[in-house]
């Protein structure tokens, strides 16, 4: 029984160092300027915890494999061992903590900066809806209570009496200039949504009555999927879009001919 239980942790100890060196499943290459910080984040916690289980692995089946001892007394192990190994493993983990956290509100600006290009993401039963402010730079105010049509074109429920909702342009697609910063105004209609753009290492969720901030700068041109990271119903799997990243020109021709002429 011993046996076979070294051998089972000896065969996850082999797989998962396997998977930690390897990465045969793993994100596609990063378009974003937080990407390359992000995998090395990534990266050094494969690195120090993987490590760490490893080695813990190998010493379990290192214990497991010792033989009784003859006078049949049983180890009172060690405290000092102990405290020190607690006392290491919370100084990695704070550690990992804080060096995340910068790294994670850098992302999460509350206000926009200048010169960011404004995109609000809504998710809603089961469509992300992407919406730019216009040539006034507002957003329209809504109420998706009162005034959501969908099927007349109004999904979010723009208010119509309110001007700086009329030249605001509304979108399936998140289409965006090449090395701009994009500031992002997240929200959700229905239920939990989570906007997920693996290229750009973005995840971020959507909360109902909550408008989170967020950005991120795509470094490269290309079309980079979008999907919904949490279970928010049936369609669930529906919730799939993309982002168009473009040059700076195309970016201003694109919202040229969605603006009305005024
Ligand atoms: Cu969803």
């Amino acid at each position: 029984m011993s046996r076979a239980l070294r051998l089972a942790l000896l065969l996850i100890v082999i797989g998962c160092a396997y998977l930690f060196q390897a990465h045969p499943y793993w994100f596609p290459g990063g378009a974003s300027a937080n990407s390359v910080s992000i995998d090395r984040q990534f990266r050094i916690a494969f690195r120090v915890f993987g490590t760490l289980f490893i080695v813990g692995h190998l010493v379990l089946i290192f214990v497991l494999s010792k033989k009784p001892r003859a006078d049949g007394k049983v180890s009172e192990g060690s405290w000092r061992l102990e405290a020190t190994w607690t006392l290491v493993v919370t100084i990695i983990f704070f550690w990992f903590n804080i060096s995340g956290e910068r790294l994670w509100s850098s992302m999460m600006p509350a206000e926009k900066q200048p010169g960011e290009i404004e995109v609000e993401v809504t998710g809603a039963q089961f469509q992300w809806y992407f919406r730019y402010p216009g040539a006034d730079g507002v957003f329209g105010r809504t109420d998706a209570q009162k005034f959501a049509k969908p099927d007349e074109g109004n999904p979010l429920g723009i208010d119509p009496g309110d001007p700086a909702g009329r030249d605001d342009i509304l979108s399936t697609s998140m289409i965006v200039p090449v090395g701009h910063s994009v500031h992002l105004h997240l929200r959700a209609q229905d239920v939990i949504h989570s906007l997920f753009i693996p290229a750009m290492r973005f995840k971020q969720d959507t909360v109902p009555g909550m408008e989170i901030h967020s950005h991120f700068t795509p470094t490269q041109v290309g079309n980079y999927e979008i999907a919904c990271a949490e279970l928010c119903g049936m369609g669930h799997y529906r919730m799939r879009a993309v982002v168009r990243v473009v040059s700076e020109d195309d970016f201003q021709r694109w919202l040229r001919a969605r603006t009305w002429p005024q």
